[in-house]
């Protein structure tokens, strides 16, 4: 992960940071094997009450640290992107935090295993399966999974304000879906 060392609060909460992927240079050309990134982010906007999502355009604010839309590569559901798979494959998702909170990233559906942390490789002996994995502040952790299991999965934070869009009804935020094609 990359971003900036000045004026940090403003400048990282602001979005300038992203994230670089390290190609397995054995797996980076075989059709079957997905390799995705997703960054978290987390904005403050303050001119809307909790609970209200009215269209607009609003300034961010960077003086409390208090957090209303949560982000996963820069978008909130309904407008993340889907993260495509086939029955079959074997998919890699990369998980970044630079911001303030941490993030328990939850997949449906399937069992990965935790295959990096901090981007180094973790030996394949002592892997641990799970379905959720905390990405706290400062932290990527990449996990890899086997497609078995068609379906339509939800990808999502498990901190419920996180998969709201400032707490408006329905659903919103960090949340996503792993698509079989
Ligand atoms: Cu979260």
């Amino acid at each position: 992960m990359y971003h900036s060392h000045v004026n940090v609060a403003v400048q990282d909460n602001a979005g300038l940071l992203g994230g670089f992927i390290v190609e397995d240079p054995s797996k980076q050309n075989l059709p079957q094997h997905k390799d995705y990134l997703c960054l978290l982010q987390e904005w403050a906007v303050h001119q809307l009450p909790w609970g209200t999502l009215t269209k607009g355009t609003y300034p961010l604010n960077f003086k409390k640290p208090e957090f209303n839309f949560f982000t996963m590569n820069g978008k909130c559901y309904p407008s993340t992107k889907s993260f495509p798979v086939n029955f079959g494959d074997t998919v890699k998702i990369r998980f970044g935090n630079i911001q303030m909170h941490h993030h328990p990233i939850h997949l449906h559906g399937h069992q990965f295993h935790v295959v990096g942390a901090d981007g180094f490789p973790i030996a394949r002996h002592t892997q641990i399966a799970k379905n959720t994995i905390l990405v706290a502040s400062g932290e990527t952790w990449d996990i890899e999974f086997l497609a078995n299991n068609p379906g339509i999965w939800p990808l999502h934070c498990h901190m419920p304000h996180h998969v709201t869009n400032n707490g408006a009804p329905g659903v919103g935020g960090m949340f996503t879906t792993v698509n079989y094609g």
